[in-house]
Formats: C-alpha cells, sequence, structure tokens
C-alpha cells in the first residue's frame, strides 16, 4: 500500500515575521514553515506514504497556466523592485513588503496591465488582505508548491490512482491576479487545468475557508466544476465571496457551487453537505477530482469555528474515495500544529492503495 506524497524543501524560504490580526494586533503568522515540517514527519512515520521530489526544471511558467502575466511577474519581481527603492526599513525582522494602499473599488479595472510599473508600492492592486506579503524567498517556495501540484497532478494522469501535493504556502485563495489569505499561486487550479487536458474535472475544496481564489479562476469554465464547503462568509473569512449564489458566469454559469455552514459545524453535518457537493459531481461526471485539503475544520484549530475531530476526516476522506474517481489531494490550511500530523494520516490513509 502506498500513495505519493510530492514534498519540496522550498517551503522554508517562505516565513514572515507575523501577521496584522484584526484590529491591527501583531499575530504570529499562523502559516508557519513548522506546519509542513509536522506533516511531512508524521507521514514519513507511516508505512504507506512514499515521498517524493517535484519534476525537475525550472518550470516558471507554470502559474500562467491560471494566472495572468502580470500577476505572476509582480510575485517574482515586487519584493525585489520595491527593496531597490530602499524603502524605510523596520529593525528586529527581515524585510517584508506590505502594501500600504490598495485601489479603491471600480479603480481597479483601469490600471489592469499597468499596475506592475509602479513595484515600489503596487502590491495593494494585487493582493486583498494583509496576510499575504512578500519577503525574499516567497517566489520560490510559491513555485516550488505549484511544483508539488504539478507533479502530483502529472502523476494522476500516467496512471497513478491518487496523489498528494504537501503544498506550502497553500493557494486556494489566490485568484486569477491577486493574493490573499496565505496564498500566491493557486496549487489547487493549477492541478485542475493540467487534468483537464484529459476531460472534464471537478474540485471540491474542504478547508474552512472559501476557495474564492479557485472560483475566481475558473468562473467561466465549464470543464471545471468548483465546488467549495466553508463557514458562511458572514461569519468568518474570506467575508465578501462564499455566499451561495455564486453559481459562475458564462459558460460557466452552473459550475460553481457554494455550500457554506455556519460556525459550530460537526462532522455529522459536514458529512450531509459533502452529499449535497457528490450529487452535483455526479451530474457532472469528471474523469478526475481535485480535493483542496484544509485541517482548519478541526475543533480546536486557533482561527476556525467548526468542530470536525479526527476520526471525521477518516469518514470524509473515505466517503470521498468511494467516489472511485482518480484523484489529487492539494493541501492548503491547517494551524493546529499539534494536531496536523494526526489529522493528515488520518485523511490521507483512505487513499493509499
Ligand atoms: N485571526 C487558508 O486557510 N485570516 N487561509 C486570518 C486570523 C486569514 C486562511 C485571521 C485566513 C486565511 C489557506
Ligand atoms: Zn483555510
Amino acid at each position: 500500500m502506498t500513495l505519493p506524497i510530492v514534498h519540496s524543501e522550498t517551503y522554508r524560504r517562505h516565513h514572515p515575521a507575523f501577521e496584522i490580526g484584526s484590529g491591527g494586533r501583531i499575530m504570529p503568522y499562523y502559516e508557519s514553515p513548522q506546519r509542513a515540517e509536522i506533516m511531512l514527519e508524521a507521514l514519513r512515520a507511516t508505512s504507506w506514504a512514499k515521498i517524493v521530489t517535484p519534476e525537475e526544471g525550472r518550470h516558471e511558467s507554470l502559474p500562467l497556466l491560471v494566472h495572468d502575466g502580470d500577476y505572476v511577474w509582480f510575485i517574482r519581481n515586487g519584493f525585489k523592485e520595491w527593496l531597490a527603492t530602499n524603502p524605510l526599513l523596520p529593525e528586529g525582522y527581515p524585510p517584508t513588503y506590505y502594501p500600504s494602499s490598495f485601489p479603491p473599488p471600480r479603480a481597479r479595472r483601469r490600471l489592469k496591465g499597468e499596475a506592475r510599473l509602479n513595484a515600489s508600492e503596487g502590491y495593494g492592486y494585487y493582493t486583498f488582505d494583509l496576510t499575504a506579503p512578500l519577503i525574499e524567498g516567497t517566489y520560490e517556495a510559491a513555485l516550488g508548491a505549484a511544483k508539488c501540484a504539478m507533479t502530483a497532478a502529472n502523476l494522476v494522469l500516467y496512471g497513478d490512482r491518487s496523489a498528494y501535493a504537501l503544498c506550502r504556502p497553500p493557494g486556494h485563495h489566490a485568484g486569477r491576479d491577486f493574493s490573499g489569505g496565505y496564498c500566491y499561486f493557486n496549487n489547487t487550479a493549477i492541478a485542475a487545468k493540467i487534468l483537464s487536458v484529459r476531460g472534464s474535472v471537478a474540485v471540491i475544496d474542504i478547508d474552512y475557508h472559501h476557495g474564492n481564489g479557485t472560483q475566481d479562476i475558473f468562473w467561466e469554465d465549464d470543464r471545471v466544476l468548483t465546488i467549495s464547503i466553508h463557514c458562511d462568509p458572514r461569519m468568518d473569512y474570506p467575508y465578501f465571496v462564499g455566499f451561495a449564489d455564486e453559481v459562475g458566469g458564462g459558460a460557466g454559469e452552473g459550475y460553481n457551487l457554494n455550500i457554506p455552514l455556519p460556525p459550530g459545524t460537526t462532522g455529522e453535518w459536514y458529512l450531509e453537505a459533502l452529499e449535497l457537493a457528490f450529487d452535483r459531481m455526479r451530474l457532472f461526471d469528471p474523469w478526475a477530482l481535485v480535493i483542496a485539503v484544509g485541517f482548519d475544520t478541526y475543533g480546536d484549530d486557533p482561527i476556525s469555528k467548526f468542530d470536525l475531530i479526527t476520526s471525521d476526516y477518516v469518514a470524509v476522506a473515505q466517503r470521498l474515495r468511494a467516489l472511485n474517481l482518480p484523484t489529487v489531494l492539494v493541501q492548503e490550511g491547517g494551524y493546529n500544529t499539534e494536531a496536523l500530523g494526526k489529522n493528515v494520516v488520518a485523511f490521507l490513509e483512505p487513499f493509499a492503495e
């Protein structure tokens, strides 16, 4: 019994010193390098995890599969350009590019494609909150995560039944031309896009937060069905998106399904929501499945309000496995570092074969 676990050491290059919480409070950066370290260590201790590194090569065009060129340029070069303008750097932590201005609503459209010309103060154009700052190693880490997703997708494309990408930083909040929510390149969308060369693909996002970036990328796409089960945006991040009436647009109308659930959601309710998702999926009849996996639905997650326990992850995984589709699993959130190890092992084991 084995399951390929695609992992890259580049995740270590991304380690913002803090995050700016509600009320301007300085908090630890929850999306820490420790998360990947702990999950990897727990997986190594199993008999079935077959840890592999991403395919060799620079693969710098990979993010262009799902992101705009000017956005990718900014994630790659924005930090360097900003640093070269000699900003007043704070003391006590490494240089960190936080935006200080954001385009007002309706002003953004006019600057399409030109925003990067103002690299020293342009990042506000490309990010929708303060949780995705750029540091020196961010691009390398984000590209490394994208390579993990690509490699897992290629494994499944060439015959593996399932493959897991231990991506860090995560990706599902990153849209065509924006970062946010700890995310830079949308690893889940990259995997789905690659798999879509063979036929239609379903994405099911089981992170606690709405997968707004993936929704944005496939909004007008009828070849990739996007489904997200998440905390009601009236109650939690990303607050302004993730409502049930967002169903896709143009050719993609009817190919996005949001299932918001209330704070306090238990495993039992969660499994019911999962059945709703499956009903839509069966109608769609994809050849492959991408699961955006988050363990921030855990009862003891420090930033979330659901009540799942470790055994719920086994049940959720068994249901997903029973769909009997070639499956790429992509790591998204989950911030209880004590529990991440046991949760990732519990969830992935049903996919080992
Ligand atoms: N007080 C993912 O799970 N807001 N992103 C944090 C903490 C941002 C979550 C507020 C949450 C982003 C991939
Ligand atoms: Zn999340």
